[in-house]
């Protein structure tokens, strides 16, 4: 396979599917410019997305659908090893789990798939998607050691062959393949490699990519053993310090690199939202990669590098629910700062998305273009690139500040030698803006010479276009179409003066509203030109049906259209009352099931009104019962910790190794129970635990609680840390008598497991629990004991729950038994809360709720929020930026119960603060997702 790849590599264009089934089948092929299917070239334009971060199958479609509703033709998955596998040779791949339905949902949509397998993903996840038992698998992980092998061997043995059945080339969606991820140092080529083979042997026929990290020299896999046939780049030129939103581009231009020249530059994960990594909240990071951003950043990429294939990172982040996320970097939500928000909302960024989105997959001459000699800026201040489609001649030019962070607002002149002859083009950039514009193109039946706008997409409805170019509201605009002879010009809205001269009819105007232009004859099809502003264009939304595309004006949502007969049935949401307009070959319209009065406008388009949704009530969340945790309670499951020897680099400080992983034990919280025949001149109990970051441990002797500590966290700073996460504590005098049994007890949460970015298994495998224990005064040895999470959550998998005595007892279950009124006070140390609330919420309406904690107190305490016993994250009072926390439909229901683990480090008066249920988005929706 490989073999014939290569010498058809040399023959300029790739064949890398053979049809194998009776599926409809296309086949996949690239060459330096783009992908292509069945011949024909494909802008991939995708987004990324991860379904173990939104734990309701019936919300992926949602989500999927606001993606490709705001053009994107794919999406860029990760499949998460560790979300499937509890333990070695299990694997899980039902319920929130079933990514074969996912695929099958993406293929409804029509979006492609880069599936992206690992077996490493990085994403901020625990142990960056490997499950946490490969921590005692002997073997260097991201190696072709034996042992890591034989690993990933079973998760890819049991993945591939989902993915393969949904190629594209077996009438799937899947398009591309990613190998492993920024795998850029300690690399092992022949495991590189060997990934390839397996995919291949599993039936994989469509191009293998990788993303790269880094600019620089290290490794990028477009040549040499191990080479991939796209290799791509990962470019986040933000960074992730939210704190600072107004940064520009610290980590550089952000222009994705050619890295073979026999294939598509690909940018793989370019950046769309970003990390917290200063506690600064997801709006201050959605503010640091915003519109001004994503305009000036994606264009420049798009234009300068020529890619035809994006994922952006993330589209929409969600939740890392559960014990999901990697500690060190994020908390429960990993909202991204994306342009669909973890509630499932869509935001400023979304809209530029469209605008950018509907102008990439519109303007096929976008697919296959060289570098191209730009226009000439009169004032140098602006920076002109160009791009150029050798087929078609149509041109692209790039407009922007010379300076990226230039703030002045330029206007001036291009000296443009556009393919339909020389002219000087106005423009205008303002600060921190960039312009793609185009010249030379067949727009439809019409022939664009150039405009001074934006592109935002075209439709043909009934035999005339219907296009919509789009400007900054009060910059001045000029566009210019070729006619054959003088064309009639009807301005239907707004101010455009026109001029005809030569073949040429100019149009100028001021962007404002939406002005609206009827040209007829000039032996051209009519055409409607709508000219906008930023915001009037993303007002509109494009979907295609059988009868072609139909654009749509107004709603919040568009999120399918269906011709039937002279009747446009749309699935579409609002959020206020509003206008509808429809540009369709159509009389009639349905929208959410129900026929909507409209009247024809001058412009040919049908105009009607929706009403807006109705009010959400919620319940107060009252009735409160309780139930106490004593430490250590329990006889049954603890199990001897007597291991002496570990496959992690780092070693204990104290014998037996007491690291949860190594007793079966990888999500959080873990009792342990050290017993040892006292002296009674036992002075201090030295601890060192290790959580990850934000994580503690509590500690008791003889049931008395000796206080807590912060664990320890990462590992990969040299040298290792011999003494992490320590706690020193006295022990009271009188506690302990001489010859009588003494038991410590230590309760010692696990954040998460850390990444594995450096391939180095010093990080990966730096080991959760006990790390060390000295009871300083006493020579007697202590005998240990743990107990922690059992994973026999079928429904919500295994990172669903740790091993806390109620989590163990299903107390987090709803109709659980045995709770009392609460005692109006914190204890240190185990309590559970728990209340139930019914859901009466508008029917047909998407409402998106969440649960607000109100405590500004610096108690210390912190909460698992379990939801009809789903562990909808962590809250920590006093510490870190997280105090919404968002519930997705699915896990809600109509009748709910609530249930919190509060964790306290010390005694206060008073139940955890005041929470409350809250709403964060409420959409009157069309119609139910459907299948
Ligand atoms: C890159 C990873 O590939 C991705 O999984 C995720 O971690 C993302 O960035 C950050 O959110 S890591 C790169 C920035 C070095």
């Amino acid at each position: 396979m490989r073999r014939l790849a290569v010498v058809l590599a040399l023959l300029g264009s790739l064949v890398v599917a053979t049809p194998v089934s009776a599926e409809p089948r296309h086949e996949v092929t690239y060459d330096k410019y783009s992908l292509m299917v069945d011949d024909e070239r494909v802008m991939l334009w995708s987004g990324e997305f991860h379904y173990f971060r939104l734990p309701s199958p019936e919300l992926w479609r949602d989500v999927l659908e606001k993606i490709r509703a705001a053009g994107f033709t794919g999406v860029s998955l990760y499949f998460h090893w560790g979300y499937h596998s509890p333990s070695p040779g299990v694997y899980d791949f039902t319920g929130v789990r079933d990514v074969d339905r996912l695929l099958r949902m993406a293929d409804d949509l029509g979006l492609y798939v880069v599936a992206r397998p690992g077996p490493y993903i990085n994403a901020e996840t625990s142990g960056g998607g490997f499950p946490a038992w490969l921590k005692t698998v002997p073997g260097r992980a991201r190696s072709g050691d034996p042992g890591y092998k034989a690993a990933y061997t079973e998760w890819l043995s049991r993945l591939n062959p989902i993915i393969a059945r949904h190629q594209v080339s077996r009438g799937g969606p899947v398009i591309a393949y990613n190998v492993e991820n920024e795998y850029a140092v300690n690399v092992d080529p022949a495991y590189m490699q060997d990934l390839q083979d397996q995919a291949r042997a599993a039936g994989i026929d469509v191009p293998i990519v990788h993303n790269n990290c880094c600019h620089g020299d290290l490794a990028n896999w477009s040549s040499g053993p191990g080479a991939v046939q796209i290799p791509g780049v990962d470019d986040y030129p933000q960074s992730f310090e939210c704190g600072n939103p107004d940064a520009w581009g610290p980590w550089g231009e952000g222009v994705t690199r050619r890295l073979r020249d026999d294939a598509p530059v690909y940018a793989a994960e370019y950046q769309a939202g970003a990390i917290d990594l200063e506690d600064a909240g997801y709006d201050k990071c959605r503010d640091l990669t915003g519109p001004s951003f994503m305009k000036v950043f994606y264009k420049n990429n798009a234009i300068s590098s020529g890619a035809t294939m994006f994922g952006y990172y993330m589209t929409f982040g969600g939740t890392s629910w559960g014990w999901l996320p990697q500690p060190n970097d994020v908390y429960t939500s990993y909202d991204y700062g994306s342009a669909i928000t973890e509630s499932r909302q869509l935001t400023a960024k979304y809209d530029e998305f469209k605008r950018q989105g509907y102008f990439m997959t519109a303007v096929a001459p976008l697919t296959k273009t060289d570098a191209a000699a730009p226009p000439v800026p009169a004032d140098p201040v602006v920076l002109a690139r160009a791009r150029a489609n050798p087929d078609t001649g149509t041109q692209f030019v790039l407009v922007r500040q010379a300076d990226l962070a230039g703030t002045a607002d330029v206007s001036t002149t291009l000296d443009w030698a556009t393919p339909d002859g020389r002219y000087r083009v106005p423009v205008r950039v303002a600060g921190r803006d960039a312009k793609v514009l185009v010249a030379g193109y067949d727009l439809g039946g019409q022939r664009l010479a150039w405009s001074s706008s934006e592109v935002l997409t075209h439709v043909e409805v009934s035999g005339r276009d219907v296009a919509v170019l789009y400007g900054r509201d009060g910059e001045q605009g000029s566009t210019v179409l070729r006619y054959d002879s003088e064309p009639t010009v009807r301005v239907l809205d707004g101010r455009v003066g026109s001029s005809y001269e030569h073949g040429d009819l100019r149009l100028d105007y001021t962007h404002t509203g939406l002005a609206r232009v009827l040209v007829t004859g000039g032996g051209r099809r009519p055409l409607l030109l709508m000219l906008g502003t930023d915001e009037t264009a993303a007002d509109f939304w494009r979907q295609d049906t059988a009868a072609g595309p139909v654009l749509v004006r107004g709603t919040s949502l568009v999120r399918s259209a269906e011709v039937t007969g002279d009747r446009l049935v749309l699935r579409a949401d609002t959020d206020r009352a509003g206008e509808v307009e429809v540009f369709a070959p159509v009389r009639h319209l349905t929208v959410g099931g129900r026929p909507v009065v409209v009247r024809r406008t001058a412009g040919g388009s049908l105009v009607g009104s929706l009403p807006g949704p109705e009010p959400v009530r919620l319940p107060e969340l009252t009735g409160w019962q309780y139930r106490a945790e004593a430490p250590g309670q329990g006889e049954s499951g603890w199990t001897a910790a007597d291991k002496t020897t570990t496959a992690s680099p780092i070693k204990p400080k104290t014998l037996p190794v007491l690291y949860a992983d190594e007793y079966g034990h990888h999500n959080g919280n873990v009792w342990y129970r050290g017993r040892f025949t006292a002296t009674g001149a036992e002075k201090t109990v030295t601890v060192n635990a290790i959580t990850g970051r934000r994580g503690i441990y509590l500690v008791w002797l003889n049931g008395r609680y000796l206080g807590s500590a912060a664990g320890g966290t990462e590992s990969d700073a040299e040298p290792v840390n011999p003494d992490p996460g320590r706690g020193d504590f006295a022990v009271p005098g009188g506690l302990l008598a001489d010859g009588q049994q003494a038991t410590l007890t230590v309760l010692v949460e696990n954040m998460g497991h850390n990444d594995d970015w450096t391939a180095d298994d010093v990080r990966h495998k730096q080991p959760r629990g006990l790390f060390g224990v000295v009871v300083e005064g006493s020579t007697a040895p202590l005998s240990w004991q743990i107990r922690g999470s059992r994973p026999v959550d079928g429904e919500r998998g295994p990172m669903n729950t740790g091993g806390l005595y109620g989590e163990r007892a299903g107390w987090h279950l709803p109709g659980s038994g045995g709770w009392r009124r609460p005692p109006g006070a914190l204890t240190p140390g185990v309590s559970w809360y728990r209340t139930t609330f019914e859901l009466d919420l508008p029917r047909g309406h998407d409402v998106s709720l969440g649960l607000r904690f109100e405590d500004t107190t610096a108690r210390d305490y912190r909460v698992l929020i379990f939801v009809n016993g789903w562990n909808m994250g962590q809250y920590l009072n006093g510490a870190g930026p997280q105090r919404e926390f968002v519930l997705p439909t699915g896990v809600l229901r109509e009748h709910n119960t609530l249930t919190f683990a509060v964790i306290s480090t010390g005694a206060a008066r008073g139940d955890p603060g005041e929470v409350s249920l809250m709403t964060l988005g409420n959409h009157r929706t069309g119609a139910a997702p459907g299948r």
